[in-house]
């Protein structure tokens, strides 16, 4: 069973379990809002429509503490303009104007307009320490640009991931998008389509604009990382029109977003500014933060005592004198980079000895070139489980040796030579005599870049340390033991 089921249940039992709770504080995750504002937030309600107005499974906040002695930060909802926010909610802003229509779970404000005061407020009411945030998430960096893509109205395209120029679904036409995109604009037409896959990341340098009419899913977990390019400080770089529904979340923290008027969102919207127009409803749908891959290691030790045998089902990894180690990951082909605010390699040390006083460091240097696993095994091993292998596999030599069986070279060039791994490592950890257990590395910027594999070199001076290999972990029975790929994802 994945663990899905269980975090939807947690979700279902939190929001049970809060009406018996007194929420003291307000969230301090930027996961949990629907609505987040980093300077200001208007929401203006229903006008004349039952239904609308809703604001559903998240909270709504607006994180900056108000400058100006009463701005305010927040405008929500009017005396006939009713807004309602879900149960286990929370509404939070500095400085707040709430029309008499809006009926809160929880609210934390620290000053309200005179005047202006919630209809109900159905559980608690505190102030709070403001800002919710003291810092925001990153956003990528991105540079998009090339081809325009253009979809004609009746018309259908479905552009495969990659980085584009502007990008305009005239009014009837449909986008399919899957994977992921960089691109320079996203302006979607009257009554148009945009199909979104599952995981999808789009970053938009500029504008994304979606018209009357047109729906952009059905795909709750596509993040829109959009930038807003040239666009005013008092201009939308975010804007939905009329009955526009809309799929999935919007992170453009140094820009506006406009809700639209009638429309129908689900997934967060995290803006600079967030402005609406009457009648919108929005709708976070719990659970769909997407779950990070969990990639599979392949490893290998490089001998250069033996440069042309496979190591590849070596119980360990081994780094030494003349003696490297690589390591990469499969499994890793549906990663937009631009999704990853964090990747830790992570290896288990198995033995450690020979380093000088105070250790010695192994550094992990980004591989440029992929390379082939291989079967072989017999460093450190009694000769009863000596292999040379079969078939292709990584040496000192080639990073695909085409025959490991023969023990001679099987390849043209000099990989290790030749551009194999940036000279730079991407980081460094230090070694000790009877080390044992994980040791990290910090391989965010590789990862980022498009990179899964690493080549592992000892610096300088003595010692030599032996990782747990993805053999070894599973001889061990313990694939926890094997080199990891930790991703954490935006
Ligand atoms: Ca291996
Ligand atoms: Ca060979």
């Amino acid at each position: 069973m994945s663990s899905r089921p269980r975090a939807i249940a947690a979700i279902v039992l939190a929001l049970v379990a809060c009406p018996l709770a007194r929420a003291a504080e307000p969230s301090r995750d930027l996961e949990e809002y629907v609505l987040f504002a980093v300077d200001e937030l208007s929401f203006k309600g229903a006008n004349n429509c039952g239904v609308c107005g809703k604001i559903l499974g998240g909270h709504v906040g607006v994180n900056r503490v108000d400058p100006l002695a009463f701005s305010p930060n927040l405008s929500i909802g009017g005396a006939s303009n009713p807004v309602f926010l879900g149960d286990g909610t929370q509404l939070v802003a500095d400085t707040a104007r709430i029309g008499a229509g809006v009926d809160v779970w929880d609210l934390f404000a620290n000053a309200t307009q005179p005047g202006f005061d919630p209809g109900r407020v159905r559980n608690t009411r505190s102030p709070f320490a403001a800002p919710i945030l003291t810092s925001l998430p990153p956003f990528p960096a991105f540079v998009a640009g090339g081809t325009d893509v253009t979809v004609a109205g009746g018309d259908a395209a479905a552009p495969a991931p990659g980085v584009y120029g502007d990008v305009t679904v005239k009014d009837g036409g449909t986008l399919q998008l899957a994977g992921g995109y960089t691109l320079r604009s996203l302006r979607v037409g009257r009554d148009a389509r945009v199909v979104t896959g599952a995981g999808s990341v789009i970053q938009v340098a500029g504008l994304l604009t979606v018209n009357n009419d047109a729906v952009v899913g059905p795909a709750n977990d596509v993040r829109f990382f959009v930038r807003g390019d040239g666009v005013g400080h008092n201009d939308n770089a975010v804007s939905f029109g009329r009955r526009v529904e809309f799929h999935g979340i919007v992170y453009a923290p140094t820009s506006r977003i406009g809700l639209g008027n009638m429309t129908n969102l689900f997934g967060r919207f995290w803006g600079r500014a967030i402005g609406s127009d009457f009648n919108v409803n929005v709708n976070g749908p719990p659970g769909d933060t997407p779950e990070p891959p969990s990639p599979t290691p392949m490893d290998s030790s490089l001998l250069h005592g033996a440069k042309n045998r496979n190591e590849g089902a070596n119980p360990v990894v081994a780094v030494g004198t003349q003696l490297r180690g690589v390591v990469a990951f499969a499994g890793l082909d549906g990663l937009h980079p631009g999704s990853v605010k964090t990747a830790t390699l992570v290896l288990h040390v198995a033995s450690s000895s020979g380093w000088p006083a105070g250790g010695g460091t192994v550094a992990a240097h980004r591989l440029l070139v992929d390379f082939t696993e291989g079967n072989g095994k017999r460093f450190g091993l009694p000769s009863a489980e000596w292999t040379t292998g079969s078939g292709a596999g990584v040496t000192w030599n080639c990073a695909t040796d085409a025959d490991v069986s023969n023990e001679g070279k099987d390849c043209t060039g000099n990989w290790i030579g030749n551009g194999a791994f940036l000279a730079q490592p991407t980081a460094t950890a230090v070694h000790v005599n009877g080390q044992t257990g994980p040791v990290v590395f910090d391989v965010t910027a590789d990862v980022v870049a498009g990179a899964h594999g690493w080549m592992l070199v000892k610096k300088s001076g003595s010692g030599e340390v032996h990782y747990h290999s993805k053999e070894g972990a599973a001889l061990l029975g313990d694939p926890t033991l094997a080199p990891q790929l930790l991703l954490e994802l935006f």
